[in-house]
């Protein structure tokens, strides 16, 4: 090991010692989180199945930085250079549209098969794998209603789809060990207000009720619901708000999915995360960066994902919290995005880890709240940058930027001969 980066650490490992932080086991908690990376940064949300279709739904990408992946292959390629870049056992974050086949096939009639290569690569890779039903860039969803859809027919072909995400899903709980977190979001809604907006969420409820019919074994899959306040064309009103899929999912047992994007934009979720613990037994997060709008940049380590991270780490919250990461930024180099959203977002686990919990806890049953505020004040500049370089360097992952290099080095190589 690196004489510097050795020495660092050891100084850093007695500075939070001193107040009972014990840096060697932090790392070993640390080790057993699981990031999932979201397949669709690296090819812009596009997807194999139907390549002539635009993105819809009422999200975006913009940019078109060069070398964005167009085949199965290229996309396996590039999520293997980013991982080798982020310390850790992760998990990859498909959407159905992601299928490997040469097949024509359409969502509804997706089966297991379909995904195969994307499972023995996942097993190759020692990697898990998500799922989620594709519910827009479709010809069914052009008119911005899918399982809400006010005709019959056009619901059928979503919720057929969805049921057979669901059986994709067991497939890879089984083949991985490990279960698949398949999260269900739909973008209906209208662009001006409604007059009716019970209906909608009447029928919403109804296929969501249909699709979750057959029972699937917790091991194998867990499902998720995501709420959405507004998109693209659905300002005024969305099917599935929050209220919604509150409701939906105590009732039924299903995991909430909160993507940091999809709230007010001076709500965040981290305040919201103690009180779903308190009444569903999963979560999955979305880490997402909304600038003025939904608008998925690339994570930061701003100050709501520390407080998203010191919230999981402090309520003990992290054996029921899936973490997505869920941005797209076609502005800059897709492996980079990657890799920058991933180590924020492990790192941010990292430095609420390193937190004196006990002490602050204690300052605030006391009602001391000026040392409440001093140490959380302090403790943003102790030395959590040496315990990071550390973890990178024994998990034989670039230390601090020197990522940046293999990125541009990968670019010259392959992307740019795409
Ligand atoms: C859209 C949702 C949803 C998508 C992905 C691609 O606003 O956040 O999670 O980003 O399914
Ligand atoms: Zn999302």
């Amino acid at each position: 090991m690196n004489q510097a980066i050795e020495s660092s650490y050891q100084e850093a490992r007695r500075l939070y010692a001193r107040h009972g932080i014990d840096t060697d086991a932090v790392l070993k908690w640390l080790e057993n989180i699981k990031i999932s990376l979201h397949c669709w940064q690296g090819d812009d949300v596009k997807g194999f199945l139907f390549k002539d279709k635009s993105l819809s739904g009422g999200i975006a990408v913009t940019g078109s930085y060069p070398g964005r992946a167009s085949t199965p292959e290229e996309l396996r390629q590039d999520l293997e250079k980013a991982l080798s870049m982020i310390p850790g056992k992760h998990k990859v974050n498909l959407h159905a549209i992601y299928a490997d086949t040469e097949e024509k096939v359409d969502l509804d009639a997706l089966e297991p098969r379909h995904f195969q290569r994307w499972v023995d690569w996942a097993k190759e890779q020692g990697l898990g794998l998500d799922f989620n039903p594709t519910l827009f860039s479709h010809l069914n969803a052009e008119d911005g209603f899918t399982l809400s859809h006010p005709n019959p027919e056009i619901r059928e072909f979503w919720i057929k789809h969805c049921k057979a995400s669901r059986k994709i899903a067991e497939h890879f709980g089984k083949e991985l060990g490990q279960p698949c977190v398949t999260n269900h979001w739909m973008p209906d809604g209208y662009k001006d207000t409604p007059v009716d907006r019970l209906a909608p969420r009447e029928r919403l409820r109804d296929s969501l009720d249909e699709i979750f019919k057959e029972e699937i074994s917790e091991a194998y899959n867990i499902d998720a619901v995501e709420s959405k306040l507004f998109g693209i064309g659905s300002e005024s009103y969305v099917v599935g708000s929050h209220e919604f899929y509150m409701g939906y999912a105590m009732s039924r047992n299903k995991a909430i999915c909160l993507d940091a994007g999809h709230f007010h934009p001076t709500e965040v979720i981290s305040n919201k995360i103690s009180s779903i613990l308190m009444f569903t037994d999963q979560l999955l997060l979305h880490v997402s960066r909304p600038v003025r709008w939904d608008s998925d940049h690339v994570v930061t380590m701003d100050d709501e994902l520390l407080e998203i991270a010191r919230e999981l780490v402090r309520g003990g919250f992290l054996p029921r919290t899936h973490i997505g990461l869920d941005f797209f930024d076609g502005s800059i180099n897709h492996i980079a995005a990657w890799v920058i959203g991933s180590r924020n977002t492990i790192k941010a686990l990292l430095r609420a880890m390193l937190e004196p919990v006990e002490l602050l806890r204690k300052a605030e049953a006391e009602k001391d709240f000026t040392t409440r505020l001093a140490l959380t004040e302090e403790f943003k500049s102790y030395p959590f940058g040496a315990v990071w370089d550390y973890y990178c360097t024994k998990a034989s992952v670039p230390v601090r930027e020197a990522w940046l290099e293999e990125v541009r080095s990968y670019e010259r190589d392959v992307l740019l001969k795409r």
